[in-house]
């Protein structure tokens, strides 16, 4: 027996479809469109952002073909071979060798194509800060439950050999300052458990492991206020480490290395048993003692 919708569920259907589509598109600002033309993707904000944006425009294309193709082969298989009388069986085939390579071999390339790219990508992003050289700057990030810490390691832009830095609270969220057009090498430690350094605008976003010295290199493109985030279930108020980057201009990246000089933030500051003495953090309540780096 054939199954028939009534013509009217079709008709409601097709109705509810059509004002639901309307209803998304009268609430798009352009802010929103350029976000649909690049598929949700944030606008870059460093010289890696481009390569990875490509890679993900390519994905995307690679799967709207692939699921174009598929549905295709799936409709057209459903109507040729449909069952076309109550007393007729349609014709019953298994073990197609042909088919079955096909269906083994395709997935199989298309993986090594999406690894290829995806290598290609990967190597490109995770290069030295600057190829020809020592970077510009060197920040080193510490993650610590759960703020950040930014070391300033002795940047050229106070007078080469101290160190600043700057120290968020969960209830104060701290502002990495980087300068614009110059490169960085960001240094991630951790001294207690594992968090993520992501900053979305950056499209970018690398794991902070205790013990392990993982670092990553850019330069930033544009000023601007970025939002960034740990992106690694930490504890409680991971979701409140929150953080922020401003890009800005050399000037403005020396003033502020100043201003932290003058509040007295000199030194490296790696977190752990350190916490506690940090300044804005003495009034931190550490409600979990292993978070505190006690086996320093
Ligand atoms: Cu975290």
């Amino acid at each position: 027996m054939r199954v028939h919708l009534p013509k009217r569920a079709g008709r409601v259907g097709l109705l509810a479809m059509a004002s639901a589509g309307m209803l998304l598109l009268g609430a798009c600002s352009s802010a929103d469109d350029r976000s649909i033309r690049r598929l949700a993707q944030p606008v870059g904000a460093t010289d890696r952002t481009d390569s990875m944006h490509d890679l993900w425009m390519g994905s995307w294309l690679a799967a709207v073909i692939i699921g174009v193709l598929v549905w295709g082969l799936i409709g057209y298989a459903c109507l040729k071979f449909r069952r076309r009388r109550d007393d007729e069986i349609p014709v019953q085939t298994r073990y197609n060798l042909p088919i079955e390579i096909l269906y083994t071999v395709a997935p199989v390339i298309v993986v090594l194509v999406l690894f290829y790219f995806t290598v290609v990508t990967q190597n490109e992003v995770l290069a030295e800060a600057n190829e020809s050289g020592p970077p510009d700057h060197t920040v080193t990030v510490v993650g610590q439950q759960w703020s950040w810490t930014f070391n300033y390691d002795e940047d050229e832009a106070l007078d080469g050999s101290t160190t600043v830095y700057d120290v968020g609270t969960p209830a104060d969220r701290p502002t990495l300052v980087l300068p614009v057009n110059e490169s960085v090498d960001i240094q991630l430690r951790s001294p207690d458990v594992i968090h993520s350094f992501w900053v979305p605008a950056f499209l970018f976003k690398l794991d902070v492991v205790p013990g392990r010295d993982n670092h990553f290199g850019f330069t930033p493109t544009r000023t601007g206020t970025f939002v960034g985030r740990c992106a690694e279930l930490c504890g409680t108020y991971h979701s409140r480490m929150l953080f922020d980057v401003r890009i800005v201009s050399a000037e403005e990246y020396a003033s502020h290395l100043r201003r932290l000089q003058q509040l007295g933030n000199v030194g490296q500051n790696l977190g752990g048993s350190e916490v506690n003495q940090q300044n804005g953090l003495q009034n931190e309540v550490q409600d979990n003692d292993q978070s505190t780096g006690a086996s320093e």
